[in-house]
């Protein structure tokens, strides 16, 4: 497992649960003297950087990226995947592609979280669940091209009311045969949704891709009250490769945050 912390350059999000929000210099500065092996990229769009930029940050600094949020399309644009306007739908999948491909092209997926959107009003449930599906169908295609999954994420039912937990996604996945989507379990969400954490974990097996490590109240794991022991115990039982990255709130301050992150980490990996 590597471990990631996540960088924000989304001003709307300035509250948001990302550790540093120093521009993107310092920001990979920070993370490599904080000890992380790569970052985890929140931007307002696919044209806020280059990915040439990118590159030469990650090279100076010895660093990868992990993978990159679509959540600005939400945050900034008012965009979800289940909008009633078609316009808006199709403006949604199109946010999204362009940023699975500026990942791509640093061998990091893009994650679907909070643009996922919500059902209610003219959207039946089943209707949000079809466009979903139909939406992870052409991400994972389009991901592929870039030999990188594409990320989907439940998140907690104050965030959406389509899938809350781990293994409804793994079900989801499985029920619409979606190929190269990956779960990504945000400890944060599990932790308001699940029963058992750590067996949430093993029933998802190998669906789980990506992994938001974050106590029970979204800060360092450390600093509230979830046990990350069996969690990580259950990680390495499915065999688990991939990264452990902080997306918390950064409190006390920022690089307290990190270094609480990474010293939960050593003490279990
Ligand atoms: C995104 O990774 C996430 O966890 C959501 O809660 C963002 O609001
Ligand atoms: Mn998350």
């Amino acid at each position: 497992m590597r471990t990631a912390v996540t960088l924000s350059q989304v001003p709307e999000a300035a509250a948001g649960p990302f550790v540093f929000h120093e521009p993107l210099a310092q920001g990979f500065a920070l993370a490599r003297e904080t000890g992380f092996d790569d970052v985890e990229l929140f931007l307002p769009g696919p044209n806020h950087v280059s990915v040439d930029e990118i590159k030469a940050l990650a090279d100076k600094h010895g660093l990868g990226i992990a993978a990159v949020g679509t959540g600005a399309g939400m945050v900034k644009h008012g965009l979800s995947l289940t909008d009633p306007s078609l316009d808006k739908r199709v403006a949604a999948l199109d946010f999204i592609e362009q940023m699975i491909a500026f990942g791509g092209q640093l061998g990091a997926p893009a994650i679907l979280g909070s643009m996922q959107g919500k059902h209610g009003g003219e959207v039946s449930k089943d209707q949000a669940l079809e466009w979903l599906a139909d939406a992870l169908r052409i991400a994972g295609k389009t991901a592929a091209k870039y030999n990188v999954p594409f990320i989907y994420e439940p998140l907690n039912r104050y965030e959406t009311n389509l899938i809350n937990r781990l293994t409804d996604g793994a079900e989801f996945i499985e029920a619409h045969s979606l190929e190269n989507i990956v779960l990504l379990a945000d400890l944060f969400h599990m932790n308001i949704e699940e029963t058992d954490l750590a067996a949430s974990i093993r029933t998802a097996g190998k669906h789980v891709g990506h992994v938001h490590y974050a106590d029970s109240n979204r800060r360092a794991m450390g600093f509230g009250h979830t046990n990350p022991a069996p969690i990580v115990a259950a990680l390495k039982e499915i065999g688990y490769t991939g990264h452990l990255s902080a997306e918390i709130f950064p409190l006390p301050d920022p690089k307290t945050a990190a270094q609480q992150t990474i010293k939960s980490i050593r003490s279990l990996l």
